[in-house]
């Protein structure tokens, strides 16, 4: 296979002439491909086979030990206009960037096979997909991105119609942490990473082109791609309303977007649209509308279980690939609160003792078709998206925020996103459990100035009058002895239902200072048997704790300098003088 597109054919043979394939292969995404890579990888070792009586078609793949996460300190945006990379982003300038690229990538694949894979982001038919190419010498991502995108075949047809596509160039190399770097050139819409072969960093249709380059090109072409999982609300009465939730990584998305509601709402139904990221498009008539550019799952495995998400559990049962999970002695994937079976090889291969640590990476993935999820949407695949009723920042916070407040404007609903701060996880190297501020969750993924970005946000205020109604959630609130004070998971159903009520007005609920909470019955939780100062907690907030959050938050947002939106500045002003009167 070849290309039409003169362009495509040109780079690919310039990189192939730079980095020096002893073969390539076009990918065209078939059925057949996948297997045929696959059982090379068998072959070599870089794949194992799994028990294929209990998970037929699935595989596990050991990472190098030094490459599990996405490495944010040698992630770069490349610009000569260091101002619009803001200093939210590790900035480079274009051509030393390039230099330090080209140097890593001289020959680098030599002895390798240089893979084209052509993808969509988002359904081959839709306007507001959006197509790439990665070029890689990694079997580990072909495979993947088959599972996490539309590639192949029918990405180059619909390429060689539009002519533009995302210039992704990916290789391996050593894997050494020294010579690791993810680049990106938004004006030129190209990625090159290097010396990585994890999800983030390698797979570079998810964050480094449906986040980082689409953020820019969203923020030219009037829409928004954002760090979010969509999900639809049905209701037993056949009415769905939409949702688009933006956490930080390994925060619960995915256990989101699948939720099963309790017993007690049998009647309700989640559906999933997607379970991490979100492109949002103001259609004719002023309605913000989502699709889902991505077409799998590369979600955390520790902790999912049948309790926990059994959507996901089901789901992960076969055709999954796992990168860094244990395994037992019958040779089944094994995971930390998996609750079935014990570990008898630990995920660097060696054999399990509790004493080396977990069995699985705290960042163990699954990667996994999404038409694997019983709960997948029938409107998945619309090519005109969904209809977004409401929007949903949320954090990891052990306290200050209350379990659900809805934000009194679009404008306080921006500056609410913007003050998203989260304790770490192992989706990134680094402390975990620190508190950083991690804006609309978009902090390792908006591709330029947070203030421009928020001035984008902002600006879609001016542009319909249907907006979708903005909230705040946190899950994670916990009392002095570190037990959660919520119980989370499918009980969350409740406090989706009463941002739909809002959304509907059909539920009061009671100001303050920092946006509307629920009142004392808002919530459906007699059965829970939450203590009522528990709950009380839960739904009040701590005028003293909040003052120092928002005169925190209002440093942080003066370290942007000029280029802070005024209204920005003026909604976190109203917030502060209501704390103080
Ligand atoms: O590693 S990924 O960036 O693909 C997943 C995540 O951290 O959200
Ligand atoms: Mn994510």
């Amino acid at each position: 296979m070849t290309t039409k597109n003169q362009e495509l054919a040109a780079w690919v043979s310039d990189v192939a002439a730079l980095t020096q394939p002893d073969r390539l292969v076009w990918c065209d995404g078939s059925e057949a491909e996948y297997q045929q890579i696959v059982d090379l990888m068998l072959g070599d070792g870089s794949l194992s086979p799994l028990n294929s009586e209990t998970h037929p078609n699935c595989y596990l793949h050991l990472s190098d030990p030094q490459d599990v996460a996405r490495v944010e300190h040698l992630t770069f945006i490349c610009s000569d206009d260091k101002a619009a990379v803001g200093d939210n982003n590790n900035w480079m300038p274009v051509a030393d960037a390039k230099q330090k690229m080209n140097d890593l990538y001289a020959g680098c694949m030599r002895g390798r096979t240089m893979y084209v894979i052509p993808y969509c982001m988002g359904p081959i038919d839709s306007p507001y997909s959006r197509c790439g190419v990665e070029l890689t010498d990694s079997p580990y991502v072909v495979i993947n991105m088959k599972l996490m995108t539309r590639m192949g075949a029918r990405a180059l047809t619909r390429i060689e119609k539009e002519g533009k596509f995302v210039k992704g160039l990916h290789s391996t190399g050593e894997l050494d942490p020294e010579r690791r770097f993810i680049m990106h050139f938004p004006e030129e819409l190209s990625i090159m990473s290097y010396g990585s072969g994890y999800g983030g960093n390698a797979l570079l249709g998810k964050k480094c082109h449906a986040l980082r380059i689409a953020s820019w090109q969203a923020r030219q072409e009037g829409w928004l791609a954002e760090h979010m999982l969509i999900l639809g609300l049905e209701s037993p009465e056949g009415e769905t309303h939409y949702i688009a939730a933006a956490f930080p990584s390994a925060c619960g998305k995915t256990n989101l977007a699948m939720l099963i509601p309790p017993e007690k709402f049998k009647d309700w139904k989640v559906w999933t649209l997607g379970d991490d990221i979100a492109w949002l498009h103001m259609d004719t008539e002023g309605q913000l509308r989502a699709i889902n550019p991505e077409a799998g799952y590369f979600g955390v495995v520790p902790g999912t279980n049948a309790k926990t998400n059994r959507n996901a559990y089901d789901m992960i049962q076969q055709d999954t690939i796992f990168t860094n999970v244990g395994k037992t002695a019958d040779d089944q994937p094994w995971w930390e609160d998996k609750k079935h079976g014990e570990p008898s090889v630990d995920w660097k291969g060696n054999s399990y003792a509790a004493a080396n640590g977990p069995a699985a990476h705290p960042n163990s993935r699954f990667t996994v078709s999404a038409t694997g999820n019983k709960a997948y949407s029938s409107l998945a695949e619309a090519p005109e998206g969904v209809p977004i009723s409401a929007i949903v920042f949320g954090g990891r916070r052990r306290e200050l925020a209350p379990l659900v407040y809805q934000a009194k404007s679009w404008e306080h609903g921006v500056l609410i996103g913007a003050g998203v701060a989260s304790e770490t996880t192992a989706a990134a190297t680094g402390e975990v459990g620190l508190v950083r501020r991690d804006p609309m969750a978009m902090k390792p993924f908006c591709g330029y100035n947070f203030a421009d970005y928020w001035s984008h946000w902002l600006s879609f205020a001016g542009r319909t009058d249907t907006l979708p109604k903005i909230f705040h959630v946190n899950w994670f609130r916990q009392n002095e002895d570190g037990d959660f004070l919520w119980p989370g998971f499918g009980e969350n159903l409740r406090v989706l239902q009463w941002i739909i009520q809002r959304c509907k007005g059909e539920v009061g609920a009671k100001e303050t200072a920092i946006g509307y909470l629920p009142n004392e019955h808002g919530l459906d939780i007699a059965d829970l048997n939450i203590e009522p100062a528990v709950w009380e907690s839960l739904t009040s907030i701590n005028d003293d704790q909040w003052r120092q959050e928002m005169t925190e938050f209002g440093s942080y947002l003066d370290s942007f300098g000029d280029r802070l939106p005024p209204e920005l500045r003026k909604q976190h002003q109203q917030v502060l003088s209501a704390l103080a009167s």
